[in-house]
């Protein structure tokens, strides 16, 4: 073999390799109410949002999912910064925005491989749970407010989880102050059977057994439950606001442990 052949081979595989790893679908994540691009994944890797974007050329089509169905796909126009203050989070314009649409995922499985059935928030073994678990925070004679309950089994072993919001910041009108009042608190907590017993755990959260000042606390809310790595688990994503700014934040909840795996938002 000439030297000529050896080298066109060599580009000839390095044409194939480049084009294979650009043709390998980054499956990116968009909030749907503000367009933001919360992230894709690249070689088992979580993308910030600008890296997620930079993967995601225009006309790229989604699934898109509220929090208990699946709604008509979109497509999405070309990713852009959304400037000041947050040059490094990036938005598309999706062809449409549901209502209840929340999460839009450039992947052909299905994200909603079981569906969250929404629940009574008034239930008392539920308020009970979240009060002892607030006790355990230092909130001392806590005022339970539970924002939401989900029954959904999330890694599908045939158990259900039930995962609980609860925020409670004694504004009128359920608003997020810039400062926190005594006793005050937002979360999100999982119920599951661990070992044949049942254990709440923390997604995330802030408690404040005594008022702060000027503290920008963040309110929780469960935006969707989705299988968003294809997997066949489900990942709870949790949409985090502020007095001037927010996030959305993916976590994974094995038996094990709950960890965050990105999260992507914007804030003054
Ligand atoms: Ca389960
Ligand atoms: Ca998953």
């Amino acid at each position: 073999m000439n030297l000529s052949r050896v080298s066109q081979l060599a580009i000839l595989a390095l044409f194939c390799f480049s084009s294979s790893a650009m043709a390998a679908p980054a499956h990116a994540i968009v909030e749907v109410k503000t367009g933001y691009v919360i992230t894709a994944k690249s070689n088992g890797k979580w993308l910030d949002s600008a890296h997620a974007a930079a993967l995601l050329p225009a006309g790229t089509s989604f699934r898109v999912y509220g929090l208990v169905r699946e709604m008509a796909p979109a497509t999405a126009s070309k990713p852009e910064s959304v400037s000041e203050p947050c040059p490094d989070t990036y938005s598309v314009k999706l062809s449409s925005e549901p209502e209840e649409g929340a999460i839009a995922l450039a992947a052909s499985w299905n994200a909603l491989p079981r569906k969250p059935r929404v629940t009574d928030t008034t239930q008392p073994a539920y308020v009970q749970a979240v009060r002892e678990f607030l006790e355990g925070q230092g909130v001392k004679n806590p005022k339970v407010k539970i924002t939401q309950i989900l029954r959904i089994d999330l890694d599908g072993d045939g158990e259900e989880e039930v995962l609980i919001s609860a925020t409670n910041y004694f504004t009128k009108d359920g608003s997020v102050p810039s400062s926190t009042p005594d006793g005050s608190y937002s979360c999100v907590l999982l119920r599951r059977v661990v070992a044949g017993k049942v254990k709440t755990q923390p997604v995330c959260g802030e408690f404040y057994s005594k008022a702060k000042h000027f503290n920008a606390p963040n309110r929780y809310r469960i935006l969707a439950v989705l299988d968003v790595d294809g997997d066949g688990k489900m990942e709870v994503i949790v949409d985090s606001a502020y007095y001037e700014g927010g996030a959305t934040t993916i976590y994974r909840c094995t038996p094990a442990k709950i960890e965050e795996l990105v999260s992507t938002g914007c804030g003054a």
